[in-house]
């Protein structure tokens, strides 16, 4: 972060990465200003509108592979619509995390995707999952990180994201066999901050969320274990987000339908 994102933030940058690494996740208060939050959601809103349109009334499930390559519904009225770097218009290492991305994942960290996710009014909360498995035994620094822009207001009747505190040390199928990998990165309905300490002499991660005034992000690491809650507002919600990986790392739970919507 600059030094006018961190006036705004609130954290220093190595106060971030020091959250990031022991909470799982750090909400970073206005931390863009009007211009590119103003920006980015005109961008996602056209090109929500122009694959919504082409979606047409075609069924489409619930999760990423049951979704197009240009549209995930990730519960029921949630909506994810991908956009690239270059739709957004963005130039990546002026972002105002690109500096907390590349403190944790290091000066070569890559972007995987971005785009926006819009909960419609009425929406359920989602299930407790994770977005991609740890990939070793032992606790490692983070493989991917994702930042959720609120592109407004966002208050608690908007469902803005859950986070159970701590809990990206927990989910370890590698170290901890009562865990079902599946269970973790699909939504599953008994998947619960609770079951990441059964019989462990561990206190349950607590679910964390508040809410986002716009301009403001989430940055979560990808094991954490998370939620968007359910939108019982009358107006949708929109967040945008933008997800790094180590170089290196191929993860494969994202994105996984491969048929278009144009076909
Ligand atoms: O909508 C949200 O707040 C979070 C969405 C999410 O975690 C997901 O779709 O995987």
């Amino acid at each position: 972060m600059d030094s006018a994102a961190e006036a705004n933030s609130k954290y220093s940058l190595s106060e971030a990465a020091e959250l990031l690494a022991s909470d799982g996740y750090v909400l970073l208060h206005q931390l863009c200003n009007s211009d590119l939050v103003r920006s980015i959601f005109r961008v996602s809103r056209q090109k929500s509108h122009t694959i919504r349109e082409a979606l047409g009334s075609r069924e489409i499930g619930i999760g990423s592979a049951a979704g197009y390559a240009e549209i995930v519904q990730r519960s029921l009225g949630r909506w994810d619509v991908p956009i690239e770097l270059e739709e957004f218009g963005v130039d990546e290492m002026a972002l105002p995390w690109w500096p907390l991305v590349t403190a944790v994942l290091g000066g070569d960290a890559e972007h995987s995707f971005s785009g926006v996710v819009s909960s419609e009014p009425g929406c359920t909360a989602q299930c407790w999952h994770t977005d991609s498995p740890h990939i070793a035994k032992e606790h490692l620094t983070p493989h991917a990180v994702n930042i959720l822009m609120a592109l407004h207001d966002i208050p608690m009747t908007m469902g803005p994201t859950e986070c159970a505190r701590g809990s990206h040390t927990l989910t370890n199928h590698l170290n901890n066999t009562t865990l079902v990998l599946d269970e973790l990165i699909y939504q599953h309905a008994s998947t619960s901050p609770a079951i990441l300490v059964n019989g462990l002499h561990q206190s349950v991660p607590a679910g964390c969320t508040s809410a986002m005034s716009e301009g403001s992000c989430l940055v979560f690491d990808d094991r954490l274990l998370h939620r968007g809650l359910a939108n019982q507002s009358d107006s949708a919600r929109h967040v945008a987000y933008f997800s790094y990986r180590r170089k290196g790392y191929v993860g494969d739970t994202h994105f996984e339908s491969k048929r278009s919507i144009f076909e």
